[in-house]
């Protein structure tokens, strides 16, 4: 197993060890010149490391850790990296291949393991024999490489761990990915090129997919091109920088839907996340889809036309064939950009604060968003400048995933430092990984924002029910919990001192701990999607940039 680890690339391991593991651990005992292991306090920070890992870097992230409750424990981890798109290799034992369904009470037993860790990858395999371990390994890194990211998954019985067998050691065949299209593939590009010729008001929308096939120089010389405004969803940030003057985020992305004729799409899922409907209603546009996975261009989608390819080639295609017309000049994008930043600017004091933490970080830090008051609105005010310097969680909005993802991204962004904002209440589910922070020397900035309470749970239930239950926090003094772990500390009360403190941190080597203190904030919520939520009104949006009287 290990070797196939390591001749499949694996140079970094988040792992917690157990009895169903201890030959695979001391079999990488044995080639720790060559893998890492970095062994967290709590199982699901293995599998959020090696999701933080992968959105650093692009580079396969790995976890391991015991059945059952170890396994379990790593879900919410695995959870957030298939709804991020991350190729995260999950391998977790089982218990010894006699008792497998069985229910004889094992040690680590649950019932169904296989049906957990299949629900929660793209693709799972249960070794059959010793010797199927080296080939499954192989065939799940060729699964990792082939069509959409997202984790997989490899269950084995303890006792082929401990088996001894003869395996082919050579190095396995690389997958390759896909970089060209078909020519039936070629046929939808054309029509699609045709729609965008023709469109008055094109308008690009992208997610995670074009930093997934790093289709980021593609995409910015077709916007060009064109002349389309690019507005990209929580996961495709990063996808052209901020600083481009077509570069848009999801409000302003309302100013410049709402005036499109012609909507490409290109690699996001462009579905609500609390409902099952579109990002943007059909109707007025006419839409064009590209994904690499066909399950994304059905309903409620309606495109008009759709592509199943990589963005890569999908967007170098069309960049290489649409007719030049710049429709939206710079001058019009940044009217409608200024007009999103004044409401932004509005929402107070989170827009300072976020504003202190983008001025204090370096260009190439990498951010680490969580469900937080700031952290909501930093889904449209934080500016991000390089794919894979923004993330968030994806639609599992997993509370308290950030700080442990954070650790990931710091041991595989090497050297680069790495903030991650955390309300108290997300802060407290891994609290622990101070020590694993501490431990590696990690370059994590952890900002947490101590405001007593489930912030945004209570301001829901005051808006809904007019009253608050089960939302107050008993929190521990911050600055003895770092100190305890000697992680170093630092507290706050005002975007000014965050951005000094952010800015000292980053001369620091290792993790540092800055608590700011701040109370209740007002709703960011009317202005963070590309529709405002239901039941809710978003600001009026600004006339047609193009200047057109509406159709
Ligand atoms: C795994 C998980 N559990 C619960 C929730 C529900 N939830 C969303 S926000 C929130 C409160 C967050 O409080 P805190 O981290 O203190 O941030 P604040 O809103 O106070 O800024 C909770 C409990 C969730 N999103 N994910």
């Amino acid at each position: 197993m290990v070797d196939g680890l390591i001749k499949n690339g694996i140079k970094d391991l988040f792992l917690i060890p157990g009895i169903q593991l201890d030959w695979a651990v001391d079999a990488l005992r044995q080639r720790s010149d060559e893998v890492r292991l970095f062994i967290p306090r709590h199982e699901q920070t293995t599998t959020y490391m090696a999701d933080g890992y992968y959105r650093a870097t692009g580079r396969i992230g790995a976890a391991m850790v015991v059945p059952g409750p170890g396994a379990l424990n790593a879900g919410a981890g695995l959870a957030t990296a298939y709804a991020s798109n991350s190729k995260v290799l999950f391998v977790t034992g089982q218990i010894h291949s006699s008792g497998i369904g069985k229910g004889c009470g094992l040690l680590h037993e649950i019932k169904d393991q296989s049906g957990f860790v299949r629900g929660l990858t793209k693709w799972h395999h249960m070794a059959t024999s010793p010797s199927d371990i080296r080939v499954a390994l192989d065939k799940a890194f060729r699964e990792l490489e082939r069509g959409r990211p997202r984790p997989v998954g490899l269950e084995i019985p303890h006792d082929y761990l401990s088996a001894l067998t003869n395996v082919n050691s050579s190095a396995p065949e690389a997958a390759q990915p896909q970089t060209n299209l078909s020519a039936e593939d070629l046929v939808q590009v054309q029509r699609a090129v045709v729609l965008l010729d023709a469109a008055r008001f094109p308008v690009i929308y992208v997610g995670g997919g074009i930093v997934a096939s790093d289709a980021h120089a593609e995409l910015q010389r077709l916007a060009e091109k064109i002349g389309a405004p690019v507005v990209m969803s929580d996961n495709g940030r990063g996808a052209i920088s901020d600083n481009h003057p077509l570069a848009m985020n999801a409000l302003a992305g309302r100013a410049v839907f709402e005036h499109a004729d012609v909507v490409l799409v290109a690699g996001s899922r462009f579905a609500d996340v609390l409902t099952p409907t579109p990002s943007w209603p059909a109707g007025k546009v006419r839409y064009i889809h590209v994904n690499i996975d066909e399950a994304d261009l059905g309903p409620p989608r309606s495109p008009e036309v759709s592509l199943v390819a990589n963005a890569l080639p999908a967007l170098r295609e069309l960049a290489e064939r649409v007719e030049v017309n710049a429709r939206l000049s710079n001058e019009q994008a940044a009217s409608v950009k200024r007009w999103a930043q004044g409401q932004i600017d509005l929402v107070e004091p989170q827009a300072s604060y976020v504003r202190a933490i983008r001025k204090a970080m370096p260009e190439d830090g990498i951010f680490v968003n969580e469900l937080t008051q700031v952290g909501y609105l930093a889904r449209i005010a934080f500016p991000v400048y390089a794919p894979r310097t923004y993330i968030g969680p994806g639609y599992q909005g997993t509370l308290g995933y950030g700080f442990p993802v954070a650790l990931g991204a710091a041991v595989g962004a090497a050297g680069r430092r790495v903030v991650s904002v955390t309300g108290d209440g997300g802060f407290g589910w891994n609290m622990q990984e101070l020590a694993t922070a501490q431990r590696y020397r990690l370059p994590v900035t952890l900002i947490v924002f101590n405001d007593g309470h489930y912030g945004n749970v209570r301001a829901i239930q005051k808006r809904e029910f007019g009253a608050e239950v089960g939302v107050d926090l008993a929190n521990p003094d911050f600055e003895l919990l770092a100190r305890a772990f000697g992680v170093a500390f630092q507290a706050v009360g005002s975007p000014s001192q965050l951005e000094a403190a952010v800015r000292e941190a980053n001369t620091h080597p290792g993790p540092v701990l800055i608590e700011a203190k701040v109370g209740v904030m007002p709703s960011p919520w009317h202005l963070l999607r590309l529709q405002p939520m239901k039941g809710m009104s978003g600001p009026q949006a600004p006339a047609n940039p193009l200047g057109e009287t509406s159709r």
